[in-house]
């Protein structure tokens, strides 16, 4: 073919310069030869026709490969803490530049509130009217309330589907010797912290790598030390990623950053302004969360990962202090115009900042006021993996992989929370209408989020028949558990929620 090419006109498409180049050689040869010219022509237009059918085959007869998932969960990220929402004093490049190349959502819902039961409403698929953990309950003398057994989760789908699947970072929902061990729920690999209350410091005097502890030595776990935590936390997970680069993986990076104590290993660009401490810990630790995740996207394009994976980042609950804190006055980020912060059920505790990059299946640049909510991850990883749920599990949550891709979210009667601290709160949305509920002897507060997205107007007085609906759903929407009756007060047994280990 190439000699035929070369004789050809260079001004001919191709394919006609060797088809009349071939028909006039033709001509000169003798009959035996002309067969077998004819015979390797006709086999050259036979390739070439496979060829260009080729394409349409495989997009007809082959399904599309299964991406990587990564969801990064920042513990007690704001909104406002990222550029893309608006701060303007913290510096967030990587986190900006993925919002630009992905999607930015502005009511992207938590799970619920805290820490434990907003991860165990990521994993399980459920709401916190049905998922097995609907508080923070602390167990002595590490360790949280762990995920009873056999509860589903999304590591576990993936992983009979063929991913190899890490938790690194921060776990909260049950020690090693336990049904709610991240390596029994799904779970290949862990490394980091498993309990919460141990995560408060970023200079440990342990982790674990898997099940198994190891020491920080010069670490005194009080504020200062040789080893900050984070730095081995992001650095295990560049090496993880590197060694599944050839196989379809699901990481769920658990980042501390920057839930408190606010500690930091160096203030870095904010070292010299003329701010507190505090602040400057507070800035340099979403700073560090943002360089840390521009390195695992810089690795994606290094092992050319970058459009084989879906990268998702959100906060766990809203901001961990009020906007009249310390914190809270400097950044103005606390609650970013909505109303409350971590550990409440309105707007501002709920909403998380959240973005998916996922270059040429995500539109780059978008920004979608549609809701959806964290018990949507698992049906969405479900779809991208081709995975098959039990008959008898069904999620609280829908696919969210149309939407991801540029269609509208998809359609469903309402989204609900509850979180059992001192009260059992309770909030429905449903449309533009969302219900709070601080109690279950409390009114329901009744407010329309299209026009008083602040939660500032009650209107529970002028619309009782909404109210009844609310009321309704905050009975059908959940299950009784014994674990989390509904009530006012948590009894004096339970304060602090604490729970000798069994
Ligand atoms: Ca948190």
């Amino acid at each position: 073919m190439n000699q035929v090419g070369r004789a050809s006109n260079p001004g001919l498409p191709q394919s006609r310069r060797l088809g009349k180049v071939a028909v006039a050689t033709m001509m000169r040869q003798t009959d035996g030869m002309r067969i077998r010219r004819l015979s390797v022509v006709l086999l050259w237009l036979l390739n070439s026709l496979v060829a260009l059918l080729y394409p349409a085959v495989w997009l007809v007869g082959a399904a599309e490969p299964r991406p990587n998932i990564i969801f990064i969960l920042a513990d007690d990220l704001a909104q406002g803490d990222l550029g893309c929402y608006g701060q303007r004093l913290i510096q967030t490049p990587h986190l900006d530049r993925m919002a630009a190349e992905g999607t930015r959502y502005t009511q992207a819902y938590c799970g619920t509130t805290v820490c434990a039961p907003s991860r165990a409403s990521l994993i399980t698929g459920l709401h916190s009217g049905h998922c097995p953990i609907r508080a923070n309950r602390e167990i002595q003398p590490e360790g949280q309330m762990p995920l009873p057994a056999g509860t589903l989760t999304v590591a576990r789908v993936l992983k009979d589907a063929g991913y190899v699947t890490a938790c690194v970072g921060k776990w909260g929902m049950g020690m090693f010797d336990t049904s709610g061990s991240p390596l029994k729920v799904g779970f290949d690999h862990f490394f980091g912290y498993n309990c919460q209350r141990h995560a408060h410091s970023y200079f440990p005097t342990f982790l674990y790598n898997d099940d198994r502890r190891f020491d920080l030595p010069g670490n005194d776990g009080k504020g200062v030390g040789r080893t900050y935590a984070q730095n081995l936390i992001a650095d295990e997970v560049l090496r993880w990623i590197r060694a599944q680069k050839d196989r379809p993986f699901f990481l769920f990076y658990s980042v501390t950053l920057p839930h408190g104590r606010f500690e930091i290993d160096d203030q870095g660009i904010y070292k010299d302004k003329p701010w507190t401490d505090q602040q400057k810990n507070y800035a340099a630790m979403v700073t560090r969360l943002d360089t840390d995740i521009g390195r695992l996207l810089a690795l994606l394009k290094e092992l050319w990962l970058d459009g084989k994976t879906l990268v998702f980042v959100a906060g766990d609950n809203g901001s961990s202090f009020p906007p009249s804190s310390e914190l809270g006055r400097h950044f103005q980020q606390a609650s970013n115009g909505l109303r409350g912060f971590k550990r409440e059920l309105y707007e501002g505790g709920l909403r998380q900042a959240a973005l998916a990059r996922w270059p040429g299946q995500i539109p780059a640049g978008r920004v979608s006021d549609e809701p959806w909510a964290f018990w949507d991850f698992l049906p969405t990883a479900v779809e991208l993996a081709g995975a098959n749920l039990p008959r008898d599990f069904k999620s609280d949550g829908l696919s969210l992989v149309s939407f991801l891709k540029g269609g509208p979210a998809p359609q469903r009667d309402y989204f609900y929370w509850e979180l059992h601290e001192e009260a059992s709160l309770q909030a429905v949305r449903f449309g533009d209408w969302k219900a709070v509920r601080n109690g279950p002897s409390r009114p329901i507060e009744l407010y329309d989020l299209k026009t008083d997205p602040g939660e500032t107007k009650d209107l529970a007085a002028k619309r009782p028949d909404l109210v009844a609906k609310a009321a309704s759903l905050m009975k059908t929407a959940r299950t009784d558990d014994p674990n989390w009756p509904l009530r006012d007060r948590r009894p004096a047994k339970e304060a602090g929620g604490k729970v000798k280990k069994k």
